[in-house]
């Protein structure tokens, strides 16, 4: 893709991305391109103003959903297909639920003070339709869901650095010639709820939506696989994988990706997995 968008910070390149939004919020929505013959139209059902220079402004509507939107280049017709998802604010959580999805509750008091710990300001409502959204182009929004149990609407935190991170972690892995279409997901977005429940660590990147415990799978056998080359999937492909994220962290495109990296041994549940994480400061671990 020759060109990016630009919302609320967060840079995308891809043809097709999701971003997350607050209802009645003000956004500005900014397509960049290096080529200055070329020009944007945006296709949209929102009323949106154009400003100068590939920029929107627009209200997100109040009604938390789905809202697609196309930035389209003039005159190439390059297309870049925006998800927009208008969150349900976390106030609305009552009991500790959203409708019978149990959501459970956030600490009040971040991490060290660290504001990327403060309470997300709202969660995506998942439907059996829109779970299958491409959140980016190798990810669906439904593969991030909590593994807890429940029926539909379902509610997720996700932040657009993890999509973005795992896209360009895929895109390393097909250039060493380890090919696969995404990850395999043994953990994505865990509820506050949930956390606890499996006794995880209060302040877990998987309650931020911004972390990921994750295994290639080429093969589609829903395990790691033979990364190391030794014939079997076992404990050394998850090093294998944790150890050539590591060797990326070390080039300076990493750096906005930088948190946490951590690689688990296979169990009678599940094959070898690597947690990977935006919190944006470096740790690491053996789990
Ligand atoms: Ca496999
Ligand atoms: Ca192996």
């Amino acid at each position: 893709m020759s060109f990016s968008v630009q919302l609320e910070g967060v840079e995308s390149i891809y043809r097709e991305f999701a971003f997350y939004i607050m209802p009645g919020e003000s956004v500005d929505l900014v397509a960049h391109t290096a080529d200055p013959e070329k020009s944007f139209r945006l296709q949209s059902a929102l009323v949106t103003e154009a400003l100068a220079g590939g920029r929107w402004r627009f209200a997100a509507p109040a009604l938390p959903g789905l809202y697609p939107m196309t930035v389209v280049r003039e005159p190439d017709g390059e297309r870049m297909v925006l998800h927009l998802f208008v969150l349900t604010p976390l106030s609305a959580v009552r009991d500790g639920k959203l409708g019978d999805y149990r959501i459970g509750e956030y600490p009040e008091v971040p991490l060290r003070g660290n504001p990327i710990y403060l309470p997300p300001r709202g969660l995506v409502e998942v439907t059996p339709v829109n779970a299958s959204t491409h959140v980016s182009p190798h990810f669906t929004l439904g593969q991030f869901l909590c593994k807890q149990e429940g029926s539909f609407p379902k509610y997720l935190v996700l932040r657009e650095q993890l999509p973005l991170k795992l896209e360009l972690l895929l895109e390393q892995f097909n250039e060493a010639g380890h090919r696969a279409d995404t990850f395999g997901f043994i953990s994505g977005y865990r509820t506050p709820y949930y956390n606890a429940r499996i006794e995880n660590v209060p302040y877990s990147r998987h309650t931020w939506g911004d972390a990921a415990d994750i295994y290639l799978d080429g093969d589609g056998d829903g395990r790691m696989d033979d990364l190391d080359g030794d014939g079997s999937s076992g404990a050394g492909d998850g090093t294998f994988f944790r150890n050539f994220v590591e060797a990326l962290s070390e080039k300076a495109w990493y750096r906005p990706f930088e948190g946490g990296l951590g690689d688990y041994k296979p169990n009678a549940a599940h094959g070898p997995f690597v947690h990977v994480d935006c919190r944006g400061i470096r740790a690491r671990w053996s789990g």
